[in-house]
């Protein structure tokens, strides 16, 4: 099992220099699914080195905390929730039996057990349904805030996400990229005090992988230093060493590279039926194709 450590996982200045994601082109309109956003913000290399971005199976990182797309139950279920409960072992559900469940748009922090990070943060995302829009916006933005609070209340420097909701849940990943972004800039922003030094962003299917590579941009534009210059040869420039990037490219760990193949995360998203939660919200509907969120 190869483990990714915290120092290892790529932050956006790499990302950027590496042409792994790219500056939006001036002139461009914005997207009208841009959450809390109305221009883009001044590009800060303070903010997004405290950024990393990486596909990958968060089981397999050794970081302070990572996020689990919990039930309200906290008692395990499939998708990410039985992958980390299934390599915690069975220790990790005994303490999520003391924690009385948790409500949609909330976290419960536990010990990580078998897992080779330290804590387990979980958190409750919405069932997505398109009747009640602006309520799972409202919760699926506070899953984030609440999961950057209980990691830093509880001294956890490093915490990686999921695409939570984005699975069973139903969440369109072009809608719930902007929202995750939106909250996890404004936490970083206003924590002065510098109680976390690195939120990761962890996808894994491909769906959500194109909505990142689409709205980090918006939410965390590169230093004009971090753009691969376009000048010709022979002209200075702050354009990265092709031997150098090609150096620093092959140091990143690999993303699967097949889609993921759970049982039960497939089984459950079709089987998934209003009443299966307790939170009364509906069942989520089948995913869009892109070309219907498409901009
Ligand atoms: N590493 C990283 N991301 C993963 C992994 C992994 N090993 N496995 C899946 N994902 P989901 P939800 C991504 O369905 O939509 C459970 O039954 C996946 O691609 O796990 O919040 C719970 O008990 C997707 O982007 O969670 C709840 O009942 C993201 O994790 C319900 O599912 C979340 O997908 C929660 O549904």
């Amino acid at each position: 099992m190869t483990i990714i450590e915290a120092r290892d996982i790529p932050t956006l200045p790499l990302l950027y220099k590496l042409k792994k994601l790219t500056a939006v082109e001036d002139g461009t309109n914005l997207p009208g699914d841009l959450v809390d956003l109305d221009a883009i913000p001044e590009p800060s290399n303070e903010l997004n080195g405290r950024i990393g971005y990486i596909r990958s199976d968060i089981t397999k990182m050794r970081v302070d905390a990572i996020v689990n797309a919990a039930k309200q139950s906290l008692l395990g279920g499939g998708g990410i929730d039985g992958v980390i409960h299934r390599n915690a072992g069975p220790d990790l559900v005994k303490e999520c039996r003391t924690l009385g469940g948790c409500p949609t748009g909330s976290a419960k922090i536990t010990d990580a057990y078998q897992l080779p990070c330290k804590k387990v943060i979980h958190t409750v995302g919405p069932i997505y349904s398109p009747s009640s829009h602006a309520a799972c916006e409202e919760k699926l933005a506070s899953c984030y805030a609440t999961s950057l609070a209980v990691a830093a209340a509880n001294g956890c420097r490093t915490i990686v996400f999921p695409c939570v909701s984005t699975g069973i849940y139903g969440y369109y990943s072009e809608l719930a990229a902007p929202v995750a972004l939106s909250a996890i800039r404004k936490f970083l922003v206003q924590d002065t005090a510098h109680r976390i030094d690195k939120v990761v962003i962890c996808t894994f299917e491909q769906k959500d992988v194109i909505a990142y590579n689409k709205f980090i941009p918006y939410y965390f534009p590169p230093q004009p230093e971090d753009t691969p210059s376009q000048k010709k040869d022979g002209e200075t420039g702050d354009q990265i060493a092709p031997a150098l990037a090609q150096s620093l490219a092959e140091a990143l760990p690999s993303p699967p590279t097949t889609e993921p193949s759970n049982p039960e995360h497939v089984g459950k998203k079709q089987k998934l039926k209003q009443g299966d939660e307790t939170n009364n919200e509906t069942s989520p509907p089948p995913q869009k194709s892109r070309s219907m969120l498409d901009v």
